[in-house]
């Protein structure tokens, strides 16, 4: 669909012209487009066309977006050489005084400064920047620890929760809307074998064993800009920050800064997880967090990243199953071809939990 990008710009307080938006990044879930500005002294913007499928509640996700931010901002301020606008992000306030609009379609829009001079990565190829993406997760968690007022609201509620995820698949299944479930009775086979094993981090939260805490709940790497010098500059896409357990941050980032091939590769073979891009990640995320987490949280670190590889499986398999209607996809058996990705990347793991346990244990 075509959109007015200017119009929906001119609806923000920014600074500067619009001279031209085009699409920008390899999101998912948003539209997401990249306005550049006539003035060289001016900044220029990521502008989204938010997901209101995903999301259903844009104001409460908004007023997350706003508050999460407004911390992060006030934390930044108090750290002598801090480069604001690059290391967390700004909404740009409405002319309606809100910090979204809607268009005359009933699309919901927002708008941020764009980070200016970072470099992102979908798949990473050094222990230095996985080493970098887990310092900023850790100190990310680190600053938010502190966020006042009442819990932040929960923007998608049981995301992570596999029991759930699970009942859905199951379900979805049953149901076999489009009549895919003959094709991947391998994959369904897969996902059922492992169901029971990938229960013990939400029976730890019942047992009261882990403590819920302020996660980001999405920390693919490409959500993880890094500077010109590949140092850790700031994390972005914070639709999903809510209560969660750590393990759903710690897990998603390995999951896309140690594989060593593309989410959705097709050619299985090349899909592995590299133990020192693992050893990396882990370094520089507990760097960070060592000295905050319990016990029983760094015990599990190492199961962690086999829990959301295979959650995100699950979820791709269930989407293929269902018709397609939450990721965006590139062709018609994409979903598919993640959920194999994915649950190749989930043997691999397997394969070598003997020295993730080694080193979590070295390191924590
Ligand atoms: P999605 O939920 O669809 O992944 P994101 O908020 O992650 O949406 O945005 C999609 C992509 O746009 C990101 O992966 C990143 O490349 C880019 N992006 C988002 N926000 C900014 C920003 N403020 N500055 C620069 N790039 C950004
Ligand atoms: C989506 O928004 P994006 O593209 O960064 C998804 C994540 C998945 C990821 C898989 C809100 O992330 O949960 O892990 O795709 N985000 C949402 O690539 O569902
Ligand atoms: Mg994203």
């Amino acid at each position: 669909m075509n959109h007015n990008l200017k119009e929906i710009f001119d609806s923000f307080k920014a600074e500067g012209t619009f001279s031209k938006g085009e699409p920008y990044g390899s999101g998912h879930i948003h539209d997401t487009f990249r306005v550049v500005t006539a003035e060289e002294s001016t900044d220029d913007y990521i502008l989204q066309r938010l997901n209101n499928r995903v999301f259903k509640n844009i104001p409460e996700l908004q007023d997350n977006i706003e508050r999460v931010t407004r911390h992060l901002n006030l934390k930044l301020k108090s750290i002598p050489g801090s480069d604001i606008k690059r290391e967390c992000l700004t909404l740009i306030p409405a002319k309606n005084g809100k910090s979204w609009i809607t268009d005359a379609e009933g699309n919901f829009w927002r708008m941020y400064i764009f980070i200016s001079n970072h470099r992102s990565y979908n798949i990473v190829d050094s222990p230095d920047k996985a080493f970098e993406g887990g310092k900023a997760i850790g100190r990310f968690q680190a600053m938010l620890a502190d966020l006042p007022g009442v819990p932040l609201h929960e923007t998608i509620p049981f995301f992570h929760n596999i029991e759930k995820r699970l009942e859905t698949f199951n379900r979805t299944c049953k149901d076999d809307p489009v009549k895919r479930v003959g094709k991947v009775e391998n994959e369904i086979n897969s996902v059922l074998k492992r169901a029971e094993e990938m229960k013990v981090i939400l029976r730890l939260g019942r047992e009261g064993k882990i403590p819920l805490r302020i996660t980001h709940n999405d920390t693919k790497f490409n959500n993880i800009l890094l500077d010109e010098n590949d140092k850790a500059l700031c994390v972005i896409d914070l639709d999903t920050v809510m209560p969660g357990y750590i393990h759903y941050d710690f897990g998603d980032a390995i999951r896309t800064a140690a594989n060593i091939a593309a989410e959705d590769e097709k050619e299985l073979s090349k899909v592995k997880m590299d133990i020192r891009l693992f050893e990396a990640y882990a370094r520089g995320y507990l760097s960070e967090t060592r000295d905050t987490l319990n016990e029983v949280e760094k015990e599990f670190l190492a199961f962690a990243p086999r829990l959301i590889t295979y959650t995100i499986a699950v979820r791709f398999l269930t989407d293929y199953i269902d018709r397609d209607n939450y990721f965006k996809i590139h062709h018609e058996h994409h979903n598919l071809q993640r959920a194999r990705a994915q649950l190749k990347l989930v043997e691999s793991m397997e394969e070598q939990y003997g020295e993730m346990q080694e080193i979590i244990g070295r390191l924590i």
